[in-house]
């Protein structure tokens, strides 16, 4: 919208790797997406490249400085690195309120004009955040301020990371079987394992794994069930009878298990395409199993007092996904619907229900989804509201 203005802008994005992947898996989606889409010179600090390179294996961990498809990665591993205002980008984002170094906020205090500080927060259907977002928050001692900008599924948020060709790469992936079972033979599946009802499993380690996978063995479907490795290792040991390392794979009656490799960012959206039926967890796998359009099951984040729950609640409520199984299930697998996990029959009994609805269920996604991308993708938004806020401050100047 505004190409020439925006392609001299730069961009710093600060990302604290609190836990996981999901950290530097959503800092990573955005910086690429600034750079491709809105030729922002992307610079992306990141304090932890191990974490990094299993996403992108292109990440080289003993280097200060990188250049990975247009985007500079710096590793970031002090607050005391000393700035001068020329350090200082044009637009300044901290990830979750990732506390960037004092220096560089200094320097940030003696550009003139000052950038445009952004906090990105995390993500929750819960109607607070509408407003909240983009809040200021004044800094306390200098002429800075910090706005805070919400992902959200309403367009009182900031909207979801979505890249514009993201549709189209997918629906050419669905139009395409062979290429299709190609990705999937890639990954180690037999012809009867990619003719079969396919899932693929990431979660805490406190899912109730063995339970589904009882489900699903003694169910009269063969379904396969993928898993990263590192996922959910107590079950899946105990399935397989051996250690869950890439390649691992065992069928007991109507289950195959099936272990993969850490795969790249890419490929594991395709992998949710692929697959029938996702497990999805955190924050950016709950997001892109929503744009695969196919059924899923969130295993929220967990964090003190149970919040998570009333925040899993929140996005049951707007999602409203059809057939009542798919909250049944979802609040069960987050130990959310009762005490215990549920019997034996319980899950039998919901797993047959979730199976009939996921016909239903997956047409309402694709609605689902086609209502949130209308209110626009967080790197547009977040380029829009920087402008917006540009603009106010020149107009105060003249
Ligand atoms: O890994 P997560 O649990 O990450 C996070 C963090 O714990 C974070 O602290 C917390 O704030 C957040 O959850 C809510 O789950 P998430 O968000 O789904 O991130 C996983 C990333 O890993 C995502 O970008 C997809 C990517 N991924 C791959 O690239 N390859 C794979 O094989 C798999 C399984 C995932």
């Amino acid at each position: 919208m505004f190409p020439d203005k925006r392609a001299a802008t730069s961009l710093a994005l600060f990302c604290k790797v609190v836990d996981n992947f999901g950290d530097i898996g959503i800092c990573w989606r955005l910086a690429r997406q600034l750079r491709r889409e809105h030729a922002i010179a992307v610079t992306l600090w990141v304090d932890d490249l191990r974490s990094f390179q299993r996403i992108c294996p292109g990440v080289a961990l003993d280097v200060e400085q990188q250049m990975i498809e247009g985007v500079t990665v710096r590793h970031w591993h002090t607050q005391e690195s000393m700035f001068m205002p020329g350090d200082v980008a044009d637009i300044v984002v901290e990830f979750f309120a990732c506390d960037i170094p004092p220096g560089y906020i200094t320097a940030m205090a003696e550009c003139d004009p000052p950038p445009v500080w952004l906090n990105l927060e995390g993500l929750s259907a819960e109607e607070w955040v509408e407003g909240c977002h983009t809040l200021p928050s004044p800094h306390p001692r200098l002429p800075l301020t910090k706005y805070f900008f919400f992902p959200g599924f309403t367009n009182k948020t900031g909207g979801l990371i979505h890249e514009a060709s993201l549709e189209e790469q997918r629906q050419r992936f669905h139009a395409d079987p062979a290429a299709m079972s190609d990705f999937l033979a890639k990954l180690g599946l037999t012809q009867p394992e990619i003719g079969s009802l396919k899932t693929s499993l990431f979660c805490y380690p406190h899912a109730p794994v063995s339970a589904l996978f009882e489900t699903w063995r003694s169910g009269d479907v063969p379904v396969t069930c993928l898993v990263p490795e590192g996922v959910a290792i107590e079950a899946v040991e105990e399935f397989l009878g051996e250690r869950s390392v890439p390649g691992a794979a065992c069928t007991r009656n109507a289950l195959t298990l099936r272990v993969l490799p850490f795969i790249p960012q890419e490929d594991y959206d395709k992998l949710l395409w692929a697959c029938d039926l996702n497990f999805v967890r955190g924050e950016d796998s709950f997001v892109r199993a929503q744009w695969a359009g196919k059924p899923f099951v969130w295993h929220i984040y967990p964090q003190d007092k149970n919040l998570h729950h009333k925040k899993l609640r929140a996005f049951l409520q707007r999602y409203q996904p059809a057939g009542g199984s798919v909250t049944e299930f979802s609040l069960r697998w987050n130990g959310a619907w009762a005490a215990d996990a549920g019997s034996k029959e319980d899950w039998a009994r919901l797993w047959q229900a979730f199976r009939s609805d996921m016909p239903d269920i997956g047409r309402a996604g694709e609605e689902w989804t086609r209502g949130i991308r209308a209110h626009g993708d967080l790197a547009s938004n977040l380029l829009n509201f920087v402008c917006s806020i540009k603009s106010a401050a020149e107009q105060k100047k003249v």
